[in-house]
């Protein structure tokens, strides 16, 4: 055999591989059965350093599943539809399906390549027409349910993109995909009921094994406040306002009102001579984001509505205003201002000149504004309730207690989170399976006419117009309605590609199924996934949509799983020279061309024995050479094996053999708790040891030397599965290394060397004891005390003293 050549090895390797098919999920209960998951990608060009990377780790993990004989699960798909290739698309003038289709065979062909554990045979496009049919399928069972709704309000809109996003894709005011500033507009959409789910998103966060970090991103999105609402009268007006407040032991210094202006209350509570300032105020708001509204370095801004409403404690009459400080879609849309202990209240009313009346009593030498601490309660007392004295938590129960008893108010929990604006007005996705009938309102889409197919539009036809494309297409708009036959239109928005994604992990599960989005049975049998791996960008996105989605089809009885994702591993991201990868930078590297230059399995072992999987990657930091380098050492050591296939490692040098064992052991732990990294170091350790016990201990007829490379063969399939196929054969053995089954560990190597203690009656030798080198002192009295020859050797008579040196010496000193 010539020397090390990784492209010949996988030019041989992977066609065997493919033939074999050795990581097809069995499902026929012969093991126990482990769902290992990676985040499917989108097909927008070919696999980038990230992916590199995230299936580098994720296949670390699957494959140690497989070698340990778990029936392992480790689907592959494509998240494919979605605004890229729509702009492709356009600029292109062709239909998106052409860019999509081509980039997914690309990536394919590179993630084979890659020779990745993935089950070929579960794969799904979520574009296929196959596959969103059941998206359209759900969507009707959650519409069903009313936890799919249409509403008119503000929505984020993103002005390039020409289409509306959810929440959690505004990041820092900005669209999450373009970067550009969204800004709001007033439209009717689609929006799926997260908030019902609020608190169980919350409680169940107890059974996830996720890194605390998501955890706390996912709890803060979800923002429970516990509070009040509390009612004020307004004058000249049947309906009182109601408020959503923290603080309602606050009351007595609620000096004024705020609406958001944007809500429907600030339109009604405005008078005819506030009217004009009004509407310019609201103008302007519009054109404005949450982010900039909520931000409390800005100026306040603000307009007085003309109205007034009644402190509901201290009786006094009180300003209404509308500042966009005020946002319309949380608690009521409307506070009570209370600018001694809120900043952004102080701020206003310093600003617009309205009264302060501290109801907290500050800290000793506090000099500040609003005091937002604990203190006894202050100015708070009237005829019939006093809350002076107390400290904020007593003072909030017993204003509770007093409003619920009046009917002026109750105690109430308030989440953060909205509910989910699902629908975009965008060409490539799923499109709502609703029509719209001027008789019959909206109708639902027979399950038998699923799926609703995307009409053919292509180049210009897609160009963002701020209506969906799909309006354009008449013919495909145009229908008879479901119910009474008569003229009626297709809903012509599409769904959030976040849709397609919240549930994709379970179509994998049943991915021939034809009587619904999955089959319950096998659902059950795998879910829920015991490993997710993939980027942290997705903590409030997908991660907490496919949360939501698993929650509520649990509730529809049609899987047991209350959670999708047992444990969670985010990878860390590739950067270069200290900065993430941008063209603008010029820093960019490109997965092909290492991969080219340095073979698939160097490249992953660079990846793996980076750091810590969820630590940033510095590729001017690596070196990828050098994994070379390793991997041909540890690959020479397969053509140095002299002992026999079979030859019994009993007889072998101990010392070999205890390394080999103890590495397994070590490797074991260390991969499920995900410190690959150090496996690897592991593994390079045995690797110089052999190289040793062959070149100048035992020598490569050594039966231990064979159990050593096996060893490094198996343990290295994880991370370079060409190099370890090489070796297999190599050392006599059939294909396939990723199926040759993880090492057994024998107990009794694992034991640490012992060291020999000598034990003194009186100055003299009386006994020598094999000892742990960690011995302590006291144990080792112990031991040398009930020794045989030390009995005897005292022959009855007392002990005066024990001096005990762990682990070399014992002291005895006879009475
Ligand atoms: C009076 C008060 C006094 C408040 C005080 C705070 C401190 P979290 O904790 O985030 O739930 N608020 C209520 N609805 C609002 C809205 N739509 N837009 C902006 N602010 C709103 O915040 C709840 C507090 O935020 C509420 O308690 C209310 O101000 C304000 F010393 O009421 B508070």
């Amino acid at each position: 055999r010539g020397g090390y050549d990784f492209n010949a090895m996988q030019a041989k390797w992977r066609p065997v591989w493919e033939k074999l098919d050795p990581f097809k999920a069995r499902d026929d209960g012969s093991a126990e059965r482990r769902y290992a998951l990676t985040m499917f990608s989108y097909p927008s060009g070919d696999l980038h350093m990230g992916h590199g990377e995230v299936f580098a780790l994720h296949d670390v993990l699957s494959r140690f599943w497989f070698q340990q004989g778990y029936d392992v699960m480790n689907p592959i798909g494509w998240d494919s539809f979605g605004l890229p290739a729509e702009n492709a698309a356009i600029k292109r003038n062709e239909h998106p399906a052409t860019y999509t289709y081509a980039n997914i065979e690309t990536q394919a062909e590179s993630i084979r390549r890659y020779a990745l554990s993935f089950d070929w045979s579960r794969r799904l496009h979520t574009s296929d027409p196959e596959y969103y049919r059941w998206t359209q399928w759900l969507f009707l069972r959650f519409y069903e349910r009313g936890l799919a709704y249409r509403k008119a309000s503000y929505v984020n809109w993103c002005p390039n993109d020409q289409t509306v996003l959810a929440n959690e894709q505004v990041v820092q005011g900005r669209c999450e995909r373009c970067g550009f500033e969204v800004t709001k507009r007033e439209l009717t959409q689609w929006y799926f009921k997260t908030t019902e789910y609020a608190q169980r998103l919350l409680d169940d966060m107890d059974l996830l094994q996720w890194p605390e970090e998501i955890l706390l991103m996912q709890r803060n999105w979800i923002g429970r406040s516990e509070g009040a609402f509390t009612d004020f009268k307004v004058e000249g007006r049947d309906e009182p306002i109601k408020v959503f407040t923290t603080r309602p032991d606050t009351l007595f210094g609620a000096t004024f009102m705020v609406v958001a202006p944007d809500a429907k209350l600030a339109e009604e509570l405005v008078t005819p001579e506030q009217r004009e300032a009004f509407d310019a105020y609201l103008t302007a708001v519009k054109s404005s984001t949450e982010i900039e509204r909520l931000s409390t370095d800005r100026e306040k801004t603000g307009v007085f509505l003309g109205s007034y409403a009644t402190n509901p404690v201290t009786g006094e009459r009180i300003p209404i205003w509308a500042a966009d400080y005020v946002l319309s879609d949380y608690g009521t849309g409307a506070i009570m201002a209370v600018p001694a202990q809120d900043s952004r209240d102080w701020e206003f009313a310093e600003k617009f000149g309205l009264p302060i009346v501290r109801t907290v009593q500050p800290e000793e030498g506090f000099d500040g504004k609003a005091y937002t601490g604990d203190g006894p309660a202050i100015n708070s007392a009237n005829d019939e309730i006093s809350l002076d004295g107390l400290g904020v938590t007593e003072a909030k129960a017993k204003i509770i207690d007093w409003l619920e008893d009046k009917g002026l108010g109750e105690r109430t929990i308030n989440y953060r989170l909205r509910d989910w604006l699902l629908s975009r007005q965008r060409y490539w996705g799923a499109p709502i399976p609703i029509i719209h009938c001027p008789v019959d309102g909206e109708v639902p889409v027979p399950d038998d006419q699923l799926p609703v197919e995307l009409p053919d539009l292509r180049g210009a036809a897609l160009a963002p117009r701020g209506v969906s494309p799909l309006a354009s297409a008449r013919d495909w708009v145009e229908v008879s309605c479901p119910k009474c036959g008569g003229p009626a239109e297709r809903d012509t928005d599409t769904m959030d590609t976040f849709v397609d994604s919240s549930w994709y992990f379970l179509r994998y599960c049943s991915p021939e199924y034809t009587e619904g989005a999955f089959d319950p049975a096998a659902v059950n049998r795998w879910m829920p996934a015991y490993q997710y791996v993939g980027g942290k960008e997705h903590a409030v996105l997908h991660l907490l949509y496919a949360r939501f989605f698993t929650k509520a089809l649990h509730d529809m009885g049609m899987l047991d799983a209350v959670e999708p994702f047992t444990r969670l591993l985010n990878q860390g991201q590739v950067i270069n020279e200290g900065k993430a990868m941008s063209k603008s930078l010029g820093n960019g590297v490109n997965l092909g061309d290492q991969l080219d230059e340095f073979g698939v399995d160097a490249i992953r072992l660079t990846m793996v024995f980076a750091g810590p999987p969820d630590d940033d990657i510095d590729w001017a930091d690596l070196s990828p050479g050098g994994s070379l380098r390793f991997l041909q050492r540890a690959w020479r050591l397969s053509g140095s094996v002299e002992a026999p296939v079979g030859s019994d490692p009993s007889t072998g040098d101990l010392a070999l053999r205890k390394l080999t064992h103890r590495t397994v052991a070590d490797a074991t732990e260390l991969i499920e708790s995900y410190r690959f990294n150090v496996m690897v170091a592991r593994v390079m350790e045995l690797v110089n040891a052999t190289r040793k016990a062959i070149d100048s201990g035992p020598g490569a007829a050594d039966p231990a030397v064979r159990e050593a490379v096996e060893t490094v063969a198996i343990l290295l399939s994880l991370v370079a599965p060409y190099t370890a196929e090489d070796m297999w054969e190599n050392l006599g053995h059939q294909p396939t290394v990723a199926k040759a089954g993880w090492p057994a560990v024998d107990p009794e190597l694992l034991v640490q060397d012992s060291v020999t203690a000598v034990v003194q009656i009186a100055g003299k030798v009386k006994a020598r004891l094999e000892v742990s080198p960690d011995i302590t002192d006291a144990d080792l009295e112990k031991l040398a005390l009930a020794d045989d020859a030390v009995q005897a050797a005292l022959d009855g008579r007392g002990i005066r003293k024990v001096i005990a040196r762990a682990p070399k010496l014992v002291n005895i000193v006879p009475a």
